[in-house]
C-alpha cells in the first residue's frame, strides 16, 4: 500500500501546535539545534528482510496476518516504514531466505521506492531442502573439508546476489560451536574457520566489506566459535582491512559492557556494524530500548565520542541496522518503536557536553561526569526526533498515523490473514 501525501499532511497538522509548543521549548535550550536536527535527517538504520512477519520461539508463533509473501511485498513494507519515519531507506536481504530471483527487476522496484540494499548476509546456520551436506556439527568449522567448501560457497554466492543488487557488503554470523565439552577442539575449529572466512574474503569486491558477527550461546551451548567481540577482531585483524566485527547488543553475556566494547573497536578501527535489539535474559530480541534505554544510551555516547575522534561519518560509515523479532506485536509498529528508540538515543548522546565531561574525567570528578551524562539521558528529546521526521517528510506520530490509517487491516485484507513472512 502506498501512503498519500494529504494523508501525512492531515495527521501532522493535527499534531503541529502541540508539537511546536515543545519543540521552540526544548531548542531554546540547545545552541547547535540545527546541528543536531541534520544529524538525525540523515541518520538511516536497515531493516532485515527477516523482520517483517511474525517471529516467534521453538514453542510456537501466532501471526497477527497481512505478512509480505515476497520480496517485493517486504521491499513494500520497508518502503512504508521509511514513508513514515523517514529513517529506514535500507533493506538488507538473508540468502536464501529471500533469493532475489528477478536482480534487476528487484532492484528497479527499490529505486521507485527510494531503498538501497545494505549488507547481505549468509545463513549456514540450518540445511536447506536439497543440500548436499548437514551442518549440524558446524559449517566453516566442520572437520569434514567438504562440509567447509560448501559453507564457503554458499557466502560466495550470498556475495554474488548482494553485487547484482547493489549491496556493498556482506554480515556473516555462524552458528558453529558445541553443545558439549571434548566435543571440539577449540584451535582447529579456529583455524577451520579463519582458513574458510578467508576464501570468503578473498571473493569480496574490490569496495566491499565482510562483517564478523559474534554471539555468546545459542544454538550452541558449551562455546561459541565465533562467541565474543575478542574472537571476531582476531578473525577480522587476521583477515584484512575490508574485515570488521559486527556488534549485535542481544549477543552478549548478562551484564557485558558493550559501551566499552564498541569504544575499544571503534579505537582499533574495526567496528563495521550494528545490529539493535533488547534483551532481558539473552538474545531475546526485544523492541531496542524496552528494556535497557540507559545502556543503549551510554553505546550511543561511545559511538558518538568514538567516531567523532577518527572524524567518522555517523550516518554512513558503520552498516546500522535492527535485528529484532515480534512475537506479540505487530511487526511494523515493533520496528517503528525500535527506530524511535535509536533516534532518542542518539539525539541525547549528541547533547552530552563532551568539554566538561573531559574536564570532570580529567580532574576525577566522578559526580560531575555523572551528572553531565545523566542530564543528557534525562532530557526529554522526542520534540528534536519528531521535528527530525516531519522536516524530513515523513509523520509526526508514526504509530498513531500507523493505526489511525488502519495499516494492519488494509494489508491483511491485500495479502491475507494466513500468511507467513520466511524467517527463522
Ligand atoms: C543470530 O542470532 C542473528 O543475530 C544473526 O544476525 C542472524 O543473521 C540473524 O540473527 C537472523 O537469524
Ligand atoms: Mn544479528
Amino acid at each position: 500500500m502506498r501512503i498519500e501525501p494529504y494523508q501525512l499532511a492531515e495527521h501532522n497538522a493535527s499534531h503541529l501546535s502541540a508539537h511546536r509548543r515543545r519543540f521552540d521549548f526544548l531548542a531554546a535550550e540547545i545552541p547547535a539545534v540545527e546541528e543536531i536536527l541534520q544529524k538525525l535527517i540523515d541518520f538511516q538504520i536497515a531493516i532485515p528482510s527477516w523482520a517483517l512477519g511474525t517471529g516467534g520461539t521453538r514453542f510456537g508463533r501466532f501471526p497477527g496476518g497481512g505478512e509480505p509473501r515476497s520480496l517485493e511485498e517486504k521491499m513494500e513494507d520497508v518502503a512504508l516504514l521509511h514513508a513514515l519515519n523517514r529513517s529506514s531507506d535500507a533493506i538488507s536481504l538473508h540468502i536464501p531466505w529471500d533469493i532475489p530471483k528477478y536482480p534487476a527487476a528487484i532492484r528497479t522496484l527499490a529505486t521507485q521506492l527510494g531503498l538501497r540494499f545494505d549488507a547481505v548476509n549468509s545463513n549456514t546456520f540450518q540445511d536447506q531442502p536439497g543440500q548436499a551436506l548437514s551442518y549440524k556439527f558446524g559449517s566453516m568449522q566442520h572437520v569434514d573439508k567438504a562440509v567447509r567448501q560448501q559453507a564457503v560457497e554458499h557466502n560466495m554466492e550470498v556475495i554474488r546476489h548482494g553485487v547484482e543488487l547493489g549491496s556493498k557488503s556482506i554480515t556473516v554470523w555462524l552458528s558453529d560451536g558445541s553443545c558439549f565439552p571434548g566435543q571440539l577442539n577449540f584451535r582447529r575449529a579456529f583455524q577451520n574457520t579463519l582458513e574458510s572466512l578467508r576464501d570468503v574474503y578473498a571473493a569480496l569486491p574490490e569496495d566491499w566489506k565482510m562483517y564478523v558477527e559474534y554471539k555468546a550461546c545459542e544454538p550452541n551451548f558449551y562455546s561459541m566459535t565465533v562467541g565474543d567481540w575478542g574472537q571476531s577482531l582476531l578473525y577480522a585483524n587476521k583477515l584484512g582491512e575490508k574485515a570488521f566485527t559486527l556488534v549485535d547488543l542481544g549477543h552478549h553475556l548478562p551484564n557485558a559492557n558493550i559501551e566499552q566494547i564498541v569504544a575499544l573497536l571503534l579505537m582499533e578501527g574495526k567496528l563495521g556494524g550494528f545490529h539493535f535489539n533488547d534483551s532481558k535474559y539473552g538474545d531475546d530480541d526485544l523492541t531496542v530500548g524496552s528494556i535497557k534505554p540507559y545502556q543503549l544510551f551510554l553505546i550511543f555516547n561511545e559511538l558518538v565520542e568514538g567516531m567523532d575522534a577518527r572524524g567518522m561519518k555517523h550516518a554512513t560509515d558503520l552498516a546500522w541496522m535492527i535485528d529484532a523479532s515480534h512475537n506479540v506485536k505487530d511487526p511494523l509498529e515493533d520496528l517503528l518503536q525500535s527506530v524511535e528508540a535509536i533516534k532518542i538515543a542518539y539525539a541525547q548522546a549528541l547533547l552530552v557536553d563532551k568539554k566538561a565531561l573531559t574536564g570532570a574525567q580529567l580532574e576525577n570528578d566522578t559526580a560531575r561526569c555523572q551528572e553531565i551524562l545523566q542530564s543528557a539521558f534525562r532530557t526529554d528529546v522526542r520534540p528534536l526526533v519528531a521535528e527530525a521526521r516531519l522536516r524530513a517528510g515523513g509523520a509526526m506520530e508514526p504509530v498513531a498515523f500507523f493505526r489511525d490509517l488502519n495499516i494492519r487491516e488494509i494489508l491483511i485484507r491485500e495479502r491475507g490473514a494466513k500468511t507467513v513472512a520466511t524467517g527463522l
